[in-house]
């Protein structure tokens, strides 16, 4: 399995609708994943194991998410060198501050890239991923600069819209 390049990972099946926005933009760049539920507080040890056996399976970058407590991301960062993902999840009465919180504080030497709470943190752990697997792929690289210059034009295109409107 060599060519599993990012792992996504998540706290329980709760999570799924959300971190399937990440999966959705691996498929798009046409990246390969995979995709799995570990838990820091309910199967620690099969999380460490996941994370240590990470770069073996030729995984580069992993993402991942957590709602209640989210110690996931900081954990599996804390069992392997790769660049670890976290995405906050909005699943507690707290709304995602609590899991926003427990992700990006980490202590020094232990990185965590956290990006925003729930969905639009998923999509850009995913598109952060595809940049630094750019790094060293140029058609990747290339890909990239498609999706932001399509996404420049809807913006330009919206605003002619709205001028024309008035
Ligand atoms: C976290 O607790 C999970 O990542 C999830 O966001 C949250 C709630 O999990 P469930 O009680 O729905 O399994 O560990």
């Amino acid at each position: 399995m060599k060519d599993t390049l990012v792992a996504i990972v998540m706290g329980s099946d709760s999570d799924i609708p959300v971190m399937k926005e990440a999966a959705a933009i691996l498929e798009k760049f046409n990246v390969s994943y995979e995709m799995t539920i570990r838990s820091a507080h309910r199967a620690p040890l099969q999380t460490a194991e996941f994370a240590k056996t990470a770069a073996d399976r030729g995984v580069r970058v992993i993402i991942a998410g957590a709602g209640g407590a989210a110690h996931l991301a900081g954990v599996i960062a804390s069992h392997t060198i790769l660049p670890v993902i976290g995405v906050p999840l909005n699943a507690t009465p707290l709304n995602g501050q609590d899991a926003l919180f427990a992700t990006v504080q980490m202590p020094a030497g232990i990185p965590v890239a956290t990006v925003a709470i729930g969905k639009p943190g998923a999509i850009n752990a995913a598109i952060l991923a595809v940049e630094i697997l750019a790094l060293g792929d140029i058609e990747l690289a290339q890909k990239l600069f498609q999706y932001k210059t399509k996404m420049t034009e809807k913006v330009l295109k919206k605003a002619e819209k709205l001028e024309n409107d008035l």
